[in-house]
C-alpha cells in the first residue's frame, strides 16, 4: 500500500486547523499510520527543502518552517500521494480550487497551510528524513472491504 508524507504548517497548527485537516484525509478514505509534533529544527527543514535552496523565497520559507510546531504524519492507502495533492490542492492558495485544503482555508503562498510529498519516490524520502521505523504503524482498519473492491 502507498504511503506518503503530510505536514501540517505553522500557520495549520497557529489556526487550529489540525482537526479539520486530518479530517479531510480521514474522511476521504485514506489511514493515519504514523504522526507526531515537532518544533522542526533549522538543519531539518533545509534537507526538507533542500530542493530550493537557490529559490529567492529559500530564507523566509525556512525561518517559517522553524517559527512554531508543525504536525508531520504518514498517510496510507491506494495512489495516496497523487490524491493528497488533490486534497490539498496548488501552492498558491489564491489559484487552488475551492473544495481544496489550500483552496478552503488560505490566502496567501508564504501561508499554504500544508506540504504533501509530490511524487512516490518523494515520499519515500520524506517520510525516511521525518519518521524512524518503529514510529510507523501497520494496521488494517475494519472499514477495508468498504472503501476498495
Ligand atoms: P510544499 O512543498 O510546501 O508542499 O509546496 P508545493 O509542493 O505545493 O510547492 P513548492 O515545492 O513549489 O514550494 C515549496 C514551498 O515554498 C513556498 N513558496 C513557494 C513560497 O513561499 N513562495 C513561492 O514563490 C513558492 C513557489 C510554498 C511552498
Amino acid at each position: 500500500m502507498e504511503r506518503t508524507f503530510i505536514m501540517i504548517k505553522p500557520d495549520g497548527v497557529q489556526r487550529h486547523l489540525t482537526g479539520e485537516i486530518i479530517h479531510r484525509f480521514e474522511s476521504k478514505g485514506f489511514t493515519l499510520v504514523g504522526l507526531k509534533m515537532m518544533q522542526v529544527s533549522r538543519e531539518l527543514a533545509e534537507k526538507h527543502y533542500g530542493v530550493h535552496k537557490q529559490r529567492p523565497f529559500f530564507n523566509s520559507l525556512i525561518e517559517f518552517i522553524t517559527s512554531a510546531p508543525v504536525i508531520a504524519m504518514v498517510w496510507e492507502g491506494e495512489s495516496v500521494v497523487t490524491a493528497a495533492r488533490n486534497i490539498i490542492g496548488a501552492t498558491n492558495p489564491v489559484t487552488a480550487a475551492p473544495g481544496s485544503i489550500r483552496g478552503d482555508l488560505g490566502v496567501s503562498i508564504g501561508r499554504n497551510l500544508i506540504h504533501g510529498s509530490d511524487a512516490i519516490e518523494t515520499a519515500q524520502t520524506e517520510v525516511a528524513l521525518w519518521f524512524q521505523e518503529e514510529e510507523l504503524i501497520s494496521w488494517k482498519p475494519v472499514r477495508h472491504s468498504w472503501l476498495y473492491e
